[in-house]
């Protein structure tokens, strides 16, 4: 007899406790999660089935597709699309959101989702995910368009990701908490390994791409200059860093054993508005933190509250333990009160 309660029976104990449940969201549920388990069997056998390198194709990003972007996408559009739960879908890897075919029932939610997180991460065999989002499709609408999709985090009914690494992870909050569930390969189901996470207020591990320094904001700058000094600066303790370049991976690491994720935006051209998809990647990931006792924001806003504008639109995020979020915020109030006091027409006005 195996311990833990598995995923099929967790989602169903969480229905049963709210008695006007239809049942269609936990059904939709357990197909998102079929869909993963598939996925997490093609990353798998990556190289033995031919599925590893790059597709030569570019998305809506300008980025070069790997196969598996491709295949997980194809795989998420083709066990979703006839379960009757979803008004529409919109990926990462697709300019445009994906209607129900007529041949099927839609339903009342809309499902966004980036097939495969950090999938530059394949050949090398580091851990990799998928992530995703449900939203309301808004009343009486039933061939929802691109405006239908673009709603503040705030109003996520659940968001999750799949981790593909040692061990397959599925990490879920329908604003009730966090729980983590691990994938037995045996018995093909996933088992509640990690109730109710919860992540550390304080935290001294950090995960940036360093290479990209001279490009950030001055409150970036000296928020990673303070925690590089360790002991011998202002904050008077070492820090440690790690950086996966696989967003998955460095939430999970956070909500395993703490810590702080940043993609800052940054004078590069193509980083001005951030780098990060605000609603493939950083809701998702945003709500997950907070209903973990964490926070998540651009520097100015928390990353929730902010209402997209387009489909793809791309946003900075810094993310994790509440005292460093915090900070990090303070430090983007402080650089810009500087700034603005430093304005000429400011001056003039004096
Ligand atoms: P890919 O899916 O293209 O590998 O991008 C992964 C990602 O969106 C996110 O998961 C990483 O944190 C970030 O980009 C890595 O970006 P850098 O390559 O600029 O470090």
């Amino acid at each position: 007899m195996r311990k833990g309660m598995t995923f099929t029976r967790f989602i169903i104990e969480e229905q049963r406790r709210i008695p006007e449940s239809t049942g269609e969201f936990t059904l939709l549920l357990s197909a998102i999660v079929t869909a993963c388990k598939e996925i997490s069997d093609d990353v798998n056998r990556g190289q033995l089935i031919n599925v590893l390198g790059s597709a030569e194709t570019e998305n809506v990003q300008g980025e070069t597709q790997k196969k598996l972007d491709i295949i997980s996408n194809d795989i998420m559009l083709r066990a979703l699309e006839w379960s009757g739960h979803l008004a529409g879908m919109a990926s990462e890897e697709m300019e445009e959101v994906y209607p129900i075919p007529s041949k099927y029932p839609t339903g009342k939610y809309l499902l966004v989702f980036d097939p495969l997180d950090g999938s530059s991460n394949t050949e090398v065999n580091v851990s990799i995910g998928t992530i995703f989002s449900i939203l309301r499709c808004p009343e009486n609408i039933s061939a929802p368009r691109e405006e239908h999709f673009l709603q503040p985090g705030v109003r996520q009914v659940c968001a999750g990701y799949v981790l593909y690494g040692p061990a397959t992870n599925l990490v879920l909050t329908t604003g009730q908490g966090v729980n983590g569930f691990t994938l037995d390969q045996d018995i093909g189901e996933f088992i509640l390994t990690h109730p109710k996470l919860k992540i550390p207020e304080s935290t001294s591990e950090f995960a940036i791409n360093m290479s990209n320094q001279r490009h950030w904001e001055p409150a970036v700058k000296r928020y990673i200059d303070e925690v590089v000094a360790g002991s011998d600066g202002p904050r008077g303790r070492d820090f440690n860093t790690r950086w996966v370049a696989s967003m998955v991976a460095e939430v999970h690491r956070i909500l395993m054993r703490g810590g702080i994720f940043m993609y800052p935006r940054d004078n590069r051209e193509n980083v001005k508005e951030g780098r990060l998809r605000l609603l493939y990647e950083a809701n998702p990931m945003s709500f997950i933190i907070e209903q973990a006792g964490g926070a998540s924001t651009t520097g100015r806003e928390r990353v929730m509250g902010v209402c997209p504008d387009k489909l793809h639109q791309r946003i900075p995020v810094m993310l994790g333990a509440k005292e460093e979020i915090g900070r990090i915020d303070r430090y983007h109030t402080e650089m810009d009160k500087e700034i603005e006091s430093e304005s000429p027409f400011r001056q003039e006005a004096n």
